[in-house]
């Protein structure tokens, strides 16, 4: 007989996030048969924003996730650069990509070895990480779990760089539409260096190494939590000072199975979201972000639905986005879509960010332009295309009367963790957890990997919470109610 099993909240994500997994018998083994990935708060950035100032836009989006506000940032500067018609000066590009480059080192290590390695090693003998669940961990990973102090520090480093040129960190003040606030300086640069220097040395002599050996001991996981197997990536990291600029890691779609040369480019026309299974407004169903609209409703005037996450689509389709498929669209890693390939993928890009970064810092010029004059346009609109650690990130504002009339943001969690669509088509998360085997209902750590390898970020894609709403339960491990 089925087994429903809700995991509510998953626990080491950012944000709040449910999952259910209906678990049944299939060939002689428990396999999960069906999911639903659901996002339990509601985010209102995008209502708050209208009426306001466009400068207000990179300060107040950054605070959707003290994760990767950065990310925000760079979309919102992008979305109005776009709108105004404007290209920064080069060490403004670069200083944006040094500080952008910094978040990401930062959220790279903290996924591996503060949210997603405790699934597979155990964590030290103490709270938080007592009581654990009894399930298959292997031998010969303890040089991961002894790894977990440094890679804190490796943490703090990489927030202490970024805020070298970023002024503060999360959410630094310095992304401005034209430019960048602070001015690259002789003794920036050297302590940005020795910073960048031990982090690059961290990634390449420990992290690498640990999730390298990591994918040999839990190895199956190499043909567990494949997903909807096509994958999408907007680029980030521009390399010149063109407004269609070469990117460090391009943008562009690639289908499961392909070669570099099968990489397409992406149109942003083609992304709608539809809000079937979602908590908002049917009349808002399958939009385009230029035209969409947040019209939350009474998740109890609609019932079928499951998620305040709405389910962005491409060309009606759901696509995976995330480290993976940025080195996949980029031609750095195609060995597979699986658990493992997303832990790879993720620390291999972030040695390729963290070299890149360390020829960028050589190109700044020491007081140099970092700012042309930005005037905000009378009516305008502009598309900002980047990626977050997590994935593809767009922000699509409108401008009219020198005041945001229309702003709509789609986050990579969006993207991978949404719900079913009007075409009755699940998300890349569940479709990743469909047809996994789970040894124990009650602890389904195979279900949490899956999970996990997405790096779900449910603070950028929903926000806010019902004073009045349903409670919701906290818990220092995964809770579960098996029914
Ligand atoms: Ni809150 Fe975020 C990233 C964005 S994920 S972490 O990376 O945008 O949806």
């Amino acid at each position: 007989m089925a087994t429903i099993t809700i995991m509510d909240p998953v626990t080491r994500i950012e944000g709040h996030m449910r999952v259910d997994v209906t678990i049944d018998q299939v060939d002689g083994q428990s396999r999960v048969v069906d999911a639903r990935s659901t996002g339990t708060l509601f985010r209102g950035f995008e209502t708050l924003l209208k009426g306001r100032d466009p400068w207000d836009a990179p300060i107040i989006t950054e605070r959707i996730c003290g994760v990767c506000p950065v990310s925000h940032g760079m979309a919102a500067v992008k979305a109005l650069d776009a709108a105004g018609g404007v290209v920064p000066p080069t060490d403004a590009r670069v200083l944006r990509n040094l500080v952008l480059g910094a978040n990401f080192l930062q959220s790279h290590i903290l996924h591996f070895y503060l949210l997603a390695s405790l699934d597979y090693v155990h964590g030290p003998a103490s709270a938080p990480w007592t009581p654990a669940w009894d399930v298959d961990m292997r031998p010969g990973l303890e040089g991961v779990g002894g790894h977990l102090v440094q890679a804190i520090e490796a943490r703090r480093r990489a927030h202490e760089m970024g805020a070298i040129f970023g002024g503060r960190m999360p959410s630094p003040h310095t992304y401005i539409p034209g430019g960048f606030t602070s001015v690259p300086r002789a003794n920036l640069i050297n302590d940005f260096q020795g910073h960048l220097n031990w982090l690059a040395d961290f990634i390449r002599n420990i992290y690498i190494p640990d999730v390298e050996a990591l994918s040999t001991v839990y190895s199956d996981y190499f043909s567990i939590g494949q997903g909807c197997r096509e994958l999408l990536a907007y680029g980030v990291f521009d390399l010149d000072d063109t407004a269609d600029s070469n990117q460090l890691l391009r943008g562009g779609i690639a289908k499961a199975g392909s070669t570099p040369t099968d990489v397409t480019a992406f149109n942003s026309n083609s992304i709608t979201e539809s809000v079937k299974y979602s908590w908002y407004d049917d009349a808002t169903d399958n939009l385009s972000p230029s035209s969409g609209a947040t019209n939350p409703v009474d998740p109890q005037d609609k019932v079928t639905a499951y998620s305040w996450l709405k389910a962005p689509r491409y060309e009606n389709r759901p696509f995976e986005v995330g480290p993976l498929a940025r080195m996949w669209v980029n031609g750095d890693y195609q060995d597979g879509i699986s658990v493992m390939d997303r832990h790879l993928a993720r620390a291999y890009e972030t040695l390729k960010i963290a070299e890149a970064m360390n020829d960028w810092l050589h190109e700044l010029t020491p007081g140099a332009k970092v700012y042309d004059n930005y005037g905000i346009p009378k009516e305008a609109s502009g598309i900002g295309l980047t990626e977050a650690p997590r994935g593809a990130l767009g922000h699509w504002v409108a401008v009219r009367e020198k005041k945001i009339e229309h702003y709509q943001i789609i986050t990579p969690t969006c993207w991978n963790a949404s719900p079913r669509d009007s075409n009755e088509v699940m998300g890349p998360l569940e479709q990743a957890l469909v047809g996994i085997p789970v040894e124990n209902p009650e602890q389904p750590i195979e279900a949490l990997r899956v999970i996990h390898s997405f790096d779900p970020c449910l603070s950028c894609a929903v926000h806010m919470m019902r004073p009045d709403g349903e409670p919701i339960v906290l818990s220092a491990g995964p809770l579960m109610k098996v029914g």
